[in-house]
């Protein structure tokens, strides 16, 4: 049997969060590997679905002939589609915006910015980037465990895509090197998350589709293709990165 949606990606936070919202929904799809380390996001059949050659993108039968990316618009439609974990009433759906554009503005791009400067690129390498996001991360990380030490969910009163798009990128703040002893709030608020059934049946769902095969793209992926993968250009400075060791 086909299933209906078909989404493109492989584990990434931004990927998940689609994920974990197809799972509350309980919609049937197919999960599609786009190996980004082969640069496959690159190739004429992937960029006629996304020119921005980013995943995720997902293809509903709904919107024929359009494929959409960007995470937020497609949790956004997803919740629309299924008037679902998006409130319908003006306040409260105003704050879950507000909350799902501060992830996609914030929480992605400098989280992501301080995985590179911190951990693509060997130690000490950049200072001054690795300061700068070091301390927008740690603005960011207080800025989530003091929303969530007085209220049980980012927006409105109940779990939503914002919720959604901000759970797996809460998962670097260990990973960055940040005290989860003095982010207490936040910690409740993921564990809580993490119980769900439907985030332990996205879960099951990213391992078997995606894990095995991003291991194996990643043992072949040459020093060439990590640098097209992190943006780095022919005629750029030379780079110092983490997983070579020059
Ligand atoms: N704003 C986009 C960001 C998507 C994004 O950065 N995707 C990454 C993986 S998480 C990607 O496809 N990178 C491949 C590349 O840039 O070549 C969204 O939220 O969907």
């Amino acid at each position: 049997m086909t299933a209906s949606l078909i989404l493109h990606g492989m584990s990434s936070p931004n990927v998940t969060k689609v994920v974990l919202m197809l799972e509350e929904c309980e919609l049937d799809y197919e999960l599609r590997h786009v190996a980004l380390f082969n640069q496959e996001q690159f190739t004429p059949e992937f960029l006629r679905l996304n020119p921005m050659a980013k995943v995720p993108v997902l293809e509903d039968p709904l919107l024929p002939g359009q494929p959409l990316a960007e995470s937020g618009a497609i949790l956004v439609w997803l919740a629309e589609r299924e008037g679902k974990f998006l409130p319908a009433a003006a306040g409260p759906r105003a704050e879950t915006m507000q909350w799902l554009m501060h992830q996609m503005a914030s929480y992605g791009p400098m989280l992501g910015q301080y995985n590179h400067f911190t951990m693509a690129l060997q130690p000490g390498c950049e200072p001054y980037a690795q300061g700068r996001y070091h301390a927008q991360a740690a603005r960011l990380y207080r800025l989530l465990d003091d929303r969530l030490s007085h209220r049980e969910w980012l927006a409105g009163s109940a779990y939503s895509i914002a919720d959604m798009a901000m759970h797996p990128w809460a998962f670097y703040l260990e990973q960055h090197q940040f005290d989860p002893a003095a982010h207490p709030a936040l910690i409740a608020w993921r564990s809580r998350i993490a119980e769900r059934p439907a985030v332990i049946r996205a879960q099951h769902r990213i391992a078997e589709a995606f894990h095995a095969r991003i291991g194996a793209t990643m043992e072949k992926a040459t020093r060439d293709d990590f640098e097209r993968f992190y943006g780095i250009e022919a005629g750029m400075p030379p780079t110092k990165l983490a997983r070579f060791s020059d």
